[in-house]
């Protein structure tokens, strides 16, 4: 019998597999991890109207339903870490913050999706609001990226890396949870830096800017679920963040283009 590490993701699909929960299943095989996923939402670009995005929650009680089924059929011996990506309405909120709080993971990992490429900033305010007060605190590691880093911090402006480190120390204090904070491509220079905030250390991870400005969707599920993948392979908070950079690096290195006007990573790389 095979006795693989498990994680679990809570996230929406994305149709054409670039991000949402096909990129978390497949970067967890690809550790070598068991997935399972209950699915909050159903996102469709629109190719008719600019890939603008087609939002449908699922219902409460369903996402419910998958989760009781889910931490049935694993106890916490056995899954014990927790991945969550896009939850879209305060209900979906309110209920994951529900069952985050009865069955204690050893491992929250938040990716704090407010807004996804291309979508408006500010489009739902509640919903950031209740993210902020419900999961938030119950996280014990967030990728927040730049946008997310600003909204999650109240900073107004994040240019340098020592603002970016100022931004991220603010989140862990405020969430308690270890913080990598991804600067991407908006902070000047060659390099694309992260950086990593817990209560032991700050850490400036760079690694080369790639692309030639061409955007990647599904970078940001991808590490947050590689650095769920990390963890629940034993890896501390620091050394997960460190692999799942590596691991996002080599994936935009190899992307996928195709007719929609960004491409997407590859986690096969
Ligand atoms: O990349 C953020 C994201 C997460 N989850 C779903 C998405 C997107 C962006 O499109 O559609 C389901």
């Amino acid at each position: 019998m095979h006795t693989p590490p498990l994680v679990l993701t809570i996230a929406g699909s994305e149709a054409t597999g670039g991000a949402g929960a096909q990129v978390d299943l497949k970067t967890f095989q690809q550790h070598g991890v068991f997935g399972c996923m209950a699915l909050t939402c159903i996102v469709s670009f629109d190719p008719q109207d600019h890939w603008a995005h087609r939002f449908v929650p699922v219902d409460p009680q369903v996402i419910a339903d998958q989760l009781e089924v889910i931490t049935t059929t694993y106890p916490p011996e056995q899954l014990d870490v927790v991945k969550i990506g896009m939850l879209g309405t305060p209900a979906t909120i309110e209920t994951v913050a529900g069952v985050l709080r009865e069955r204690r993971f050893g491992h929250v990992v938040l990716d704090p999706v407010l807004i996804c490429k291309g979508q408006e900033p500010g489009a739902a305010l509640d919903t950031d609001e209740a993210l902020k007060a419900l999961v938030l605190p119950l996280a014990t590691f967030v990728t927040p990226n730049h946008f997310e880093t600003m909204s999650l911090s109240g900073m107004e402006t994040i240019e340098t890396v020592e603002q970016l480190t100022e931004a991220a120390r603010l989140v862990h204090e405020r969430s308690g949870a270890a913080v990598l904070a991804k600067g991407g491509v908006h902070l000047p220079g060659p390099d694309a830096v992260d950086v990593y905030v817990d209560a032991d250390r700050t850490e400036v991870l760079s690694s080369p800017k790639l692309g030639d400005g061409v955007q990647v969707a599904g970078a940001g599920c991808t590490l947050a679920a590689a650095v769920a993948a990390e963890l629940a392979l034993g890896a501390t908070n620091y050394e997960a963040a460190v692999a799942a950079k590596a691991f996002v690096t080599r994936g935009i290195e190899a992307r996928m283009g195709s007719s929609a006007p960004f491409d997407v990573v590859w986690q096969g790389a």
